[in-house]
């Protein structure tokens, strides 16, 4: 048995995998699965079946630079050991996959925590799942013992503030509001003060949405991080941008514009769960070199998984291999 075979089999017994499993379950399905069909409709390796390979991959949203070269890759690993089953592709594709994303990947997706008060800072576009998703860092970081205040930094939505204060009371934690309208960065400054004061190990810091090719906001933006940063050497120990899985490639031009003003250190992807389009996550690895730190695998509290590269191919090629 090949070595893709036998780490996939000892995963199908892990918990993590099978969360990974689950949540992907619609890329899987909706995209990956097609491979076999592929693979086993041709009778040869050719052309037309990279093409086919491609476009699939493609429609999973890995980018259109990320696949040509993977499909080359192929190509040559092919030739090269002289390959001429087209279901031998198989276990040679998740390998390949491994080999660019597994082996290679040096960055650390653990987030930056101090000693100290460590402020975590999350931005992105409207909707994409932000607040939701400091409810369940919250309630991760809780689970490992630390003490959690959630700032109420969109002042501007109707409803915003209520919204995180329900979060920080089911997940049983500090919360720092002031009233709707109030300008975002003061805000900030007087929750960092709160936070010191009661001991607090992390500061969860709620933004507005906001569009980034809205240069005020983005504005806005650029001075909370500076206000953040001013208060405590080293602030906010991680900016994350919030990504929705869903919308595709244009994620990648909002992780851009985003870390143009405020120096992104990860991105949280959301909604893996609702979309056949998982392949994006390869994507924002390998064109903005921006480490995916979390991803958000359902709406409830628990559905949050620091990134694993591993459990994501295996989440990709489960049914596969
Ligand atoms: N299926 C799924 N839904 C999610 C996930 N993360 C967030 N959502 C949903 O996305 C919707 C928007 O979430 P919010 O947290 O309010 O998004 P936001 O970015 O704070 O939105 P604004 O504050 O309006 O910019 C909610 O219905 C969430 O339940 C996820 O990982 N999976
Ligand atoms: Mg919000």
């Amino acid at each position: 048995m090949g070595f893709i075979k036998k780490l996939f089999q000892s995963k199908k017994r892990k918990d993590q995998a099978q969360k990974y499993n689950i949540g992907m379950q619609k890329t899987r399905e909706g995209v990956f699965n097609r491979l076999n069909d592929i693979l086993e409709s041709n009778a040869v390796i050719d052309d037309e079946l990279f093409d086919e390979i491609e476009e699939l991959f493609i429609m999973a949203d890995m980018g259109v630079d990320t696949v040509i070269k993977l499909v080359n890759h192929l190509r040559e690993t092919v030739e090269l050991k002289t390959i001429k089953d087209p279901e031998a592709l198989k276990e040679i594709i998740v390998e390949e996959m491994f080999k660019r994303y597994v082996q290679e990947d040096i960055i650390d997706t653990n987030l930056q925590l101090t000693d100290d008060l460590s402020v975590l800072l999350f931005v992105g576009v409207n909707g994409v799942g932000k607040t939701t998703t400091i409810a369940k860092v919250a309630y991760l970081l809780k689970q490992e013992g630390k003490r959690v205040m959630m700032v109420a930094g969109d002042t501007f939505r109707a409803g915003a503030i209520n919204q995180l204060r329900t979060w920080s009371e089911r997940v049983d934690c500090a919360f720092y509001e002031k009233p709707q309208g109030s300008d975002p960065s003061s805000v900030m400054f007087d929750a960092i003060q709160e936070a010191k004061k009661q001991g607090i190990d992390v500061l969860l810091c709620d933004t507005a949405g906001r569009l980034q090719n809205k240069q005020n906001l983005m504005k806005e933006l650029e001075k909370i991080h500076r206000v953040i940063g001013r208060e405590i050497e080293g602030a906010p120990h991680e900016t994350l941008l919030v990504l929705d899985a869903t919308t595709g490639q244009n994620g990648l031009s909002q992780a851009k514009i985003f870390n143009d003003v405020t120096q992104l250190t990860g991105v949280v992807l959301t909604k893996l769960d609702g979309t056949a389009k998982g392949g994006i996550a390869l994507a924002i690895k390998e064109s903005t070199g921006i480490p995916i730190k979390l991803i958000g695998l359902g709406e409830k509290l628990e559905d949050l998984e620091y990134f694993d590269i591993e459990e994501y191919i295996y989440g990709l090629f489960a049914d596969v291999i």
